[in-house]
């Protein structure tokens, strides 16, 4: 029985004939809400929508402007819940019109009888979550009040128009027009003197035809933005092709991909191309007329590092200054204050053209802001400038201001929205508020909303509520409310992506620095489509992680925990390991798994280019060894970074961990030397270990003729590798040299015994299991030699030894014995630094190119190295973006 039936004749003391009852009440009749109350209807829920405006379409009921249109091809940016709706509408263009697009969210309310359960040209005034009857109490200014089980907010991320902010709106004489409240009736414009302020989407749509039919336009521009042509026309054969040629795996590619458009991932890096084949592959971007396109399939690189934007925004740049005649205008209309993409970019038909007009004039803000608005017209501190209309193309306050700005929304315990969200949207999956029961966004703050195509993410969250809703009342749930953990998590979660991007580089609407005094803080979920989708997927099939649900004939459920604590890029990389389906390397026996770890290797990226790669031989403890050197490209000679690779003392090789050589020589300025020491089990303990001394102490002998500076070397290694490391440092010590200088262990070995917390933590899920330090510690050495300090360094003296950064990553089963040592270390009085990595797997600092988020932390242990060489720690223009790796509170 719907619940609404069940309320109707409870004793409800708001149940007076007037209240309406349903179990869902919708606010906003936009894409989001038609489709929501079609679903909800579909699943035998009663379900109420409540729309300010006179009739369907939400944005684009009010966003009316002349030129305003999509900027998602319209074939992405349609319903895709029913195949028989794709085929009974076809659309005109690649890019439709606003007219276009609101026939269709019409045709869409007629066909499903949708316009009978929407309560048109009225607002919700309050909303109280009433916790004894579990129903949320609506009151509206037009008609009764509404008494529902479910609330939810289909408002819409950009509907609440950003006040004017600047003075004497009110005494203009002249027609005033709001891009986003654009009035239903013509608007005569010819011949007149037009002034448009604000350069977003809206102006830059809208200053073209608005250019056409005036006496004059005056621009009035704050922030320059990238526009892109959309070469508008009919729908591209080639992607149209695609779609017909097998719909649902197009539409299921669009679900799962990073933005909600089915282009793949794109693997090349900036770097790895030539200056030619950029330039070939941007043309090709800036002939095609496709803003995902343009920032997702050019090069890899161009979304998450600083410099691989620019080569991307240096290109943009260029075609500006190619099209605009004058030079100066040209300058001011060229972005150079955020990243491409940082900042919501444009897709345009003749903006940049459109200065070339006589009758245009673009009026800088930067050099002359607006003082006030007057009776005749617009004045800036240097002139004033008389006009008929005045358009504001000012923005919204996005993603919060239509949920905050329709009623107060008063939930448990009387908590208030407004206050929970005073410095900024606190959510759990962009979907929930903790402390309020039933209510749900879509594609609310915390969501990928904005940054993605609106139709496929306000599907997938309309398509989650209402089966969940479902899934609730089948096993007697009657409320749901997210816990105060999972919320947090999802904070955190939400701050990791948004150090991946570089969204955060920019002040927009997406950070909430468009609106005066808004908290700041990128609102949107920038960890992609298909990820988040994932997530909320996992969300459900782990029990409602993170959700309290409760009924009153069933027991209270609540598998609290928050669903991601691994860095975003690490769970994607993980994810996409589980796909491959690998084997598991301890059953493939030594030459096996070396075979595996060296195809594994060739589908990595290759690391970055240094000054020079050389190979050579030098002197073991028992006959020669291979190695590889890393020389820096500024002159030398350079400190020297003895070098031991990853692989269990059983595989890998000098050139195994060359990406990561790479990195840190690029980082730190000093030469790495990759030592191909000895493996087991052709030769077991202590041979690595004795290899590495004998290694470091002939490179520490031999320093001047490898080109570095002699005197004390440093000591690193990953893994099995930062075993030998710590050895060495060990036998230095004891053995009377070489001096070494500082050692870096990442992620060590330091006692074969297995048995720490994070051995059952990390036990198997995270690449390095339990069992495969198990295989490599049988095959390297006999259970009496693992207490040999040669083999579990924690169980030697570790007083006098050199300087030390200690690397750990949290899901790693290595990461306790590493804590240990850092810290037994320390308290044997060996200056120490640690680096807990938060939300890292034992490999996630060695795969450069690839966990973005590892960056900073090679960043850090570069600095290290230079300090311990006694070199600033900061080296000059080192390069890429570093985006601050986690690190525990606890990290010392
Ligand atoms: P946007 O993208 O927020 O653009 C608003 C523009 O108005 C932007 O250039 C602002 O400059 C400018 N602005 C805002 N307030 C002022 C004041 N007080 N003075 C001068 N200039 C101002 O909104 P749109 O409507 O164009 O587009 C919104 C989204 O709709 C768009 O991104 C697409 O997703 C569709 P600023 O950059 O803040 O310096």
């Amino acid at each position: 029985m719907p619940d609404a039936a069940v309320a109707a004749r409870s004793s409800d003391s708001t149940n007076s004939g007037t209240t309406q009852q349903v179990d869902v009440a919708v606010v906003g009749a936009g894409f989001a809400g038609l489709y929501l109350l079609h679903r909800l209807r579909k699943a035998g829920f009663s379900a109420v929508v409540i729309e300010e405006a006179g009739d369907v379409g939400g944005t684009w009921y009010w966003n009316r402007y002349p030129g305003a249109r999509c900027d998602i091809q319209t074939i992405d940016y349609s319903y895709t819940f029913d195949s028989e709706l794709e085929s009974a509408w076809q659309w005109s263009e690649k890019y439709a019109t606003q007219p276009e697009i609101l026939r269709y969210l019409g045709f869409v309310a007629d066909r499903y009888e949708l316009r009978r359960d929407i309560r048109f040209r009225t607002k919700v005034t309050a909303a109280n979550w009433d916790q004894s009857a579990e129903r949320w109490r609506l009151t509206t200014d037009n008609g009764a009040g509404i008494s529902c089980r479910t609330y939810i907010m289909a408002t819409g991320c950009l509907s609440a128009p950003k006040p004017p902010e600047i003075d004497g709106v009110k005494d203009f004489k002249g027609e005033i027009y709001f891009t986003g409240r654009w009035p239903h009736d013509e608007v005569k414009l010819a011949g007149k003197r037009i002034a448009v302020i604000g350069t977003g989407s809206s102006g830059i749509q809208s200053i073209p035809l608005l250019a056409e039919q005036a006496a004059h336009l005056t621009v009035f521009q704050r922030t320059p933005n990238f526009a892109l042509p959309a070469h508008n026309g009919p729908a591209p054969a080639e992607r149209r092709a695609l779609l017909e040629g097998d719909r649902t795996t197009y539409r299921e590619q669009a679900r799962w991909s990073l933005a909600g458009v089915p282009y793949p991932q794109q693997m090349a890096v900036s770097w790895q191309l030539s200056d030619a084949e950029r330039r070939e592959r941007f043309e090709q971007a800036w002939a095609t007329g496709d803003l995902v396109y343009i920032l997702t399939q050019l090069w890899a690189d161009q979304g998450v590092d600083v410099n691989g934007n620019a080569l991307l925004a240096d290109l943009i740049r260029e075609k500006i200054r190619d099209v605009v005649k004058d030079p100066e205008t040209a300058e001011a209309l060229t972005p150079h204050d955020h990243p491409f993409g940082a900042k919501r970019p444009c897709l345009d038909t003749n903006y940049y053209a459109t200065y070339n007009r006589p009758n245009v004039t673009l009026v800088n803000l930067r050099q002359e802001p607006i003082t006030e608005i007057t009776a005749s017209g617009i004045a800036t501190d240097k002139r004033n400038f008389d006009v008929d209309v005045i358009v504001f193309a000012t923005g919204f306050d996005a993603m919060t201001g239509a949920i905050m700005a329709v009623h107060p929304i008063t939930g448990r315990d009387g908590k208030s929205l407004s206050d929970v969200w005073a410095n900024g949207p606190q959510t759990y999956l962009g979907l929930t508020v903790s402390g309020f029961p039933n209510l749900f966004m879509i594609t609310g703050p915390g969501s990928p909303s904005v940054l993605s195509n609106m139709a496929v993410s306000i599907e997938q969250h309309v398509d989650w509520v209402v089966d969940r809703l479902a899934a609730m009342r089948e096993a007697g749930f009657t409320t749901i409310d997210a816990t105060e953990t999972a919320q947090a998590g999802w904070a955190q979660h939400m701050a990791d992506c948004s150090m991946m991007t570089l969204h955060r580089l920019a002040n927009t609407w997406y950070t909430g620095a468009n609106v005066p005094g808004k908290a700041q803080g990128v609102m949107p979920y920038t960890g992609g489509v298909g990820p988040y989708r994932s997530i909320c997927n996992e969300v459900v099939g782990r029990g409602m992680l993170g959700f309290k649900l409760s009924g009153p004939d069933v027991a209270e459920q609540c598998n609290d925990g928050e669903v991601v604590r691994l860095q975003p890029d690490v769970r994607l990389v993980l994810g996409m390991l589980v796909e491959m389906n690998l084997p598991q390397i301890e059953q493939l026996g030594a030459q096996g798994a070396r075979d595996f770890l060296t195809e594994f290797n060739k589908g990595r990226p290759a690391g970055r280019p240094v000054g020079e790669v050389g190979d050579g031989v030098l002197h073991g403890a028992d006959g020669l060894l291979s190695y590889r050197l890393y020389r820096p490209a500024t002159p030398g000679p350079h400190p020297i970074v003895v070098y031991f690779h990853g692989g269990g003392w059983v595989l890998g090789d000098e050139q195994s961990d060359d990406p990561f050589c790479r990195d840190i020589c690029r980082r730190s300025g000093m030469i790495v030397v990759s030592v191909g020491y000895r493996h087991a089990p052709e030769h077991r303990f202590p041979a690595a270990a004795e290899d590495g001394y004998a290694a470091t102490r002939w490179i520490a002998e031999h320093a001047a003729e490898l080109g570095g500076k002699p005197g004390p070397v440093l000591v690193a290694g990953w893994s099995a590798g930062a075993n030998i490391a710590a050895v060495t440092c060990q036998l230095a010590r004891d053995r009377g040299g070489p001096q070494i200088a500082g050692q870096l262990l990442i992620c060590p070995v330091t006692d074969c015994r297995f048995d720490r917390p994070s051995y059952t933590d990390n036990a198997v899920g995270y690449f390095l299991t339990r069992s495969m330090m198990f295989w490599f510690c049988d095959i390297y050495c006999s259970p009496a030699d693992r207490t040999d300090p040669r083999a579990s360094p924690l169980r030697g003296n570790l007083a006098n030894l050199p300087p030390a950064l200690v690397a750990t990553c949290e899901f790693d089963p290595l990461r306790d014995e590493g804590i240990e040592y850092a810290e037994a270390m320390a308290a044997a009085g060996v200056p120490v630094e640690q680096l807990q990595a938060r939300g890292h797997i034992h490999t996630s600092l060695m795969m450069v190119d690839v966990v973005v988020t590892g960056v900073s932390g090679r960043a850090k242990m570069a600095e290290a190295l230079r300090g311990f060489a006694g070199l600033p720690r900061k080296l000059e223009a080192s390069g890429e973006e570093a985006s601050p790796i986690a690190v525990n509170a606890a990290a010392g």
